[in-house]
């Protein structure tokens, strides 16, 4: 069985698919490459969304029906921010913002990114790994047909509801990454691209150069699992942000996207018929149920992952 994974990831969908890894792998051989090409500045406090999405996941505080933000959380202080004329269109509970808050706090004080991560999944018990692609900025600005957008103002605040034009990572050329993570693909057993959004969240750690470089150089086996599933996503905005950039919503799309990087792709049940196709790429392909309902689901999916990546299995 594959010992040490690194896993590239970005919110929702990644945190389920984790959710189900950390009950088969000791957390302490799990690092985890998340995106924050969706983080953003609000009220002059630092959010970072995937990585905290992660983070209360993972610890176990998430708002279930959400997928984000903090269970039970209340929101006294956005209200005050509205009674003072703010805007309030992002969705920051009280208990959130201690993150935000403490996360700023450090920062300021000459902590990095990847720094201040490590002390808050250390202050809420997680022993995995997660590490920021970069402790410098990528912000995808999102093109649409009502101008350039940061991706959380296109998603939240307007509903995705522009015609996508185009998706510019900003920042990516001069990007380097976290201390840790190049070392964290040299040195797994296998690396896992999580079910999540191809374009903004794992396109941003992807246009890190030295990431991509490492991801190819690896001789450790890199398996994807589709977050397009039927012709269109589980949650979030891929379908849309695809359809913009021209891409076919589809399976093969996200593999085509991925082509240079994968030994397996892991498609849903209800896509096989895509499954000789995707392996026409070059990669070997594993039609199976993606939809992580229950638990059970989840460690289904996070087994068929880490069988696939294991090279005595075929
Ligand atoms: N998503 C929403 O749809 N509405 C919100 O108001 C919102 C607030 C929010 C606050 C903290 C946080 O960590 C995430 C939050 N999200 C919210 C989720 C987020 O917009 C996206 O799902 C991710 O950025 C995509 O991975």
């Amino acid at each position: 069985m594959i010992k040490r994974v690194t896993c590239l990831a970005g919110g929702i969908g990644a945190a389920k698919f984790l959710q189900g890894l950390v009950r088969i792998l000791p957390q302490e051989n799990i690092t985890i490459i998340v995106n924050t090409g969706d983080d953003i500045e609000l009220y002059g406090l630092h959010i970072s969304p995937d990585p905290d999405i992660l983070m209360y996941t993972l610890a176990g505080i998430v708002n279930e029906e959400k997928g984000w933000g903090i269970q039970s959380d209340t929101f006294n202080c956005l209200n005050m921010f509205q009674k003072y004329g703010l805007e309030t269109w992002f969705k920051l509970g009280d208990k959130d913002l201690a993150t935000h808050i403490y996360r700023t706090q450090l920062l300021k004080n000459g902590f990095s990114l990847g720094e201040v991560t490590q002390k808050l999944c250390k202050s809420l018990g997680l022993k995995v790994n997660i590490l920021p692609m970069t402790n410098g900025k990528i912000a995808p600005q999102i093109l649409t047909n009502f101008g350039k957008m940061h991706f959380e103002e296109y998603l939240v605040k307007r509903g995705a509801k522009d015609k996508v034009l185009d998706v510019i990572f900003e920042g990516a050329e001069s990007a380097h990454p976290t201390p840790g993570v190049i070392e964290s693909i040299q040195d797994a057993s296998g690396i896992i691209v999580c079910p999540s959004n191809p374009i903004v969240s794992i396109g941003p750690i992807l246009a890190v150069k030295k990431i991509r470089e490492a991801l190819k150089e690896t001789t450790a086996k890199v398996v994807a699992i589709s977050p397009i599933v039927g012709g269109g996503t589980i949650k979030g905005p891929a379908d849309k942000l695809m359809r913009g950039l021209g891409l076919k919503v589809s399976a093969y799309s996200v593999a085509l996207l991925y082509r240079d990087l994968l030994d397996v792709f892991i498609l849903d049940e209800v896509d096989t018929v895509e499954k000789e196709k995707i392996e026409r790429l070059g990669m070997k392909a594993i039609a199976a149920n993606t939809i992580m309902r229950s638990l059970e689901d989840k460690v289904e999916l996070a087994r068929l992952a880490l069988d696939a990546l294991d090279p005595t299995a075929y």
